[in-house]
């Protein structure tokens, strides 16, 4: 990936177009959330026309976010086209066709396709919300709801400030919200200390049933499980990363049946230091970072998808 755009740049096209569509990833998480949200909120506090889309809808955790309301599913593809957070047109090419024409990408993604007009990657960012933060402020455009959106992407991605890719920088923006008076407690107990009872039965599931093949813990809902425990797809976010505080376990993957195509089964996965979880799932032509990654694999039911998850675990732990 080559960035063909730079910060300035990416500013005056924000300056020049009246008109933005933005699009977040395919079950946006915090900081798509944020990114989109909060770009949205400062291209509107510029006096610009903007909406925000993604190919699922916000999940309910999320509905708090300011400039969640301009979330809109009929985007209008005529508008500047922005992407953030979104490393691969495969995370949203669920969005109709005349869509897939975009702009500007805004990403911090280590791995990726340069698939826009204009390419921006800082893969030095915590969150893309970091890099909407600087571009907000640089523009005058940084409101505190644009503040809060943020903040939600900048917790989400660094787990509280605990991840490996947490950088003075982080501390810094967070230090710069936190001084205009923004009350960030409530946003880190509405990310971070709250659990629908779903995913409490999800995680109770998670624990009877994973299984340990040399460092790695791994376990799987099927359509069934989510079914009888009343889940959605979303309470199954903590679980990886779960698995993996376990002292012992290097690499974590959770492995989810969708209930609308029940070919698909959606991995996600967590490392530690010694594994790149990125690699794992790219196995399964998926992506994302070092520590946190997922991927989709496609089987006939949840055995075959069971065995081709252990199999590709079993080389990539080498456990014999
Ligand atoms: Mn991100």
């Amino acid at each position: 990936m080559k960035n063909n755009i730079t910060f300035d740049g990416i500013i005056n096209l924000f300056t020049e177009k009246t008109n933005f569509t933005i699009i977040a990833h395919r079950r946006p998480d915090g900081d798509a959330v944020g990114s989109a949200a909060g770009l949205c909120l400062a291209l509107r506090h510029l006096g610009k026309t903007a909406h925000w889309t993604s190919s699922d809808p916000v999940p309910p955790s999320l509905e708090f976010v300011p400039g969640v309301e301009h979330f809109t599913c009929t985007p209008n593809p005529n508008a500047f086209v922005v992407t953030v957070d979104t490393a691969t047109p495969s995370m949203f090419d669920k969005l109709p066709s005349e869509l897939h024409r975009i702009d500007l990408k805004i990403d911090h993604h280590a791995s990726g396709e340069d698939y826009a007009t204009y390419n921006y990657t800082d893969t030095t960012a915590a969150a893309c919300s970091e890099i909407i933060f600087r571009l907000a402020q640089q523009s005058n455009a940084l409101t505190d709801d644009v503040c809060r959106a943020i903040y939600v992407g900048l917790i989400a991605d660094t787990g509280c400030f605990r991840y490996a890719n947490t950088t003075a920088n982080s501390f810094a923006i967070a230090t710069e919200i936190a001084c205009r008076g923004i009350a960030v407690a409530p946003i880190a107990e509405a990310c971070f200390g709250t659990r629908t009872p779903a995913a409490t039965a999800a995680l109770a599931h998670a624990l009877n049933t994973a299984v340990y093949m040399g460092d790695a813990a791994i376990c799987a809902f099927t359509a069934a499980d989510k079914a009888r425990l009343g889940m959605t797809d979303n309470d199954t976010s903590e679980i990886s990363p779960f698995l993996r505080e376990t002292q012992g376990v290097n690499f974590s993957a959770v492995l989810t049946q969708a209930s609308d195509d029940l070919t698909e089964f959606r991995l996600s996965t967590r490392s530690r230091e010694k594994y790149d979880a990125s690699a794992f799932c790219r196995l399964f032509g998926g992506g994302g970072h070092i520590r946190a990654a997922g991927a989709t694999i496609t089987a006939n039911s949840p055995d075959a998808a069971w065995e081709q998850l252990t199999a590709a675990v079993k080389t990539f732990v080498g456990e014999r």
